[in-house]
């Protein structure tokens, strides 16, 4: 009995129109999309394909292959040959041609990839302001995206610990999972583990966040290049080239580390849907006020709990003026329908 194609793969690599894939028993191939799929636009780091061998590839192209089939005679040998870590996929030998492209769940621009389901967001510590309101920013864009944010909050050796807890606690506070991590000390490693456990996830923050470190630190054999940083402008220098996506121990999800860009396009909210992306503000109860957006309403819920505590005011603070930029995009939606970059979050 051959094997029955076309076969479900996920795209781990993007090159020059080429795709590193791995095929459900584990396999890992190169593969070439076919040109009707070329001409419909580029492949994206996480796409789930479906591919057959490129010794089936002619038959497809002429429009005869429909569902499954049989493996012809004389398929190459699975390419057991590239082990991981440090595999260098031979981009010359195309073992597969790609089919089709199954409808992307998410697809994020910055990074590019599609169909991961939470985001970690790294920043380093100490964090100030400006780290905390990048934070909440983007736990923002992630849940309007309908992707989990997580958050890690690395480099922990260089924080006191109290100013480091003030920050975890907050976070978790707020409703969102927090790792606190410093590959120096090795603190924090279980729990990072524990939150990429079983998810696709895409890696966020500012060039010189650490996240290169965190991906070598739970693949061991993985020596991905990190950046020292920059004694002139004391950044981060970019050394993170591509997307692709690695492979956590134990089969148990996977990482996508990314060319180091800050954020996400700043999409346009409804000022009304902001404060769902706010989990506390909804655990703090209901307002009196339909459509309350918690700036002056009376018997406000949510202010009353920023009053007593309950509520951050630091994350109360980044509501208003989230809601303010909200509000001025909401109201020119039509005028300029794309999505403007914020300057604050080009690091790259
Ligand atoms: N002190 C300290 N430095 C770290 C830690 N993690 C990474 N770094 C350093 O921070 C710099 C940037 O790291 P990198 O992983 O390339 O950051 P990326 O740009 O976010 O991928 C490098 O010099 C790392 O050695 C950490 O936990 N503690
Ligand atoms: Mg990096
Ligand atoms: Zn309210």
């Amino acid at each position: 009995m051959g094997e029955a194609f076309p076969r479900p793969a996920l795209v781990l690599r993007c090159l020059g129109g080429f795709a590193y894939i791995q095929l459900e028993d584990g396999r890992r191939a190169v593969a070439r999309p076919l040109g009707r799929l070329r001409r419909q636009g580029r492949l994206v780091v996480g796409d789930r394909v479906q591919v057959i061998p490129v010794t089936m590839q002619g038959r497809d192209e002429q429009g005869q292959s429909g569902g499954t089939e049989e493996a012809i005679a004389g398929l190459p040998p699975a390419s057991t040959a590239h082990a991981w870590p440090g595999e260098a996929p031979d981009w010359s030998r195309v073992e597969y041609a790609i089919c089709e492209v199954e409808p992307r769940q998410h697809q994020l621009e910055r990074p590019l990839v599609a169909n991961i389901d939470q985001v970690l967001l790294v920043h380093p510590l100490p964090l100030d302001e400006a780290g905390a309101k990048w934070i909440d920013r983007l736990t923002v864009i992630a849940q309007q995206r309908e992707v989990r944010p997580v958050i890690t909050l690395s480099k922990a050796d260089l924080a006191t610990p109290a100013e480091t807890s003030r920050w975890a606690k907050l976070y978790a506070e707020a409703g969102f999972p927090v790792a606190v991590t410093s590959v120096r000390s090795g603190q924090g490693a279980a729990e990072l583990y524990q939150l990429l456990k079983g998810h696709i996830t895409a890696l966020a923050g500012p060039s010189g966040a650490g996240k290169t470190s965190l991906v070598n630190w739970l693949i061991p054999g993985l020596h991905l290049p990190t950046g020292e940083l920059s004694r002139r402008t004391g950044r981060g220098r970019q050394t993170t080239r591509e997307a692709q996506l690695l492979p956590l121990p134990g089969g148990s999800g996977w990482i996508a580390d990314t060319p180091g860009f800050g954020a996400l396009p700043v999409p346009i909210i409804d000022p009304y849907e902001l404060a769902r992306y706010f989990p506390e503000f909804g655990a703090a109860g209901s307002c009196p006020y339909p459509g309350c957006l918690h700036v002056r309403e009376p018997a406000c819920t949510v202010r009353a709990a920023v009053a007593s505590g309950r509520v951050a005011s630091v994350r109360y603070q980044h509501y208003l003026e989230l809601l303010g930029q909200a509000q001025e995009r909401w109201a020119h939606r039509f005028t300029h329908p794309r999505s403007s970059r914020n300057k604050e979050d080009g690091d790259a």
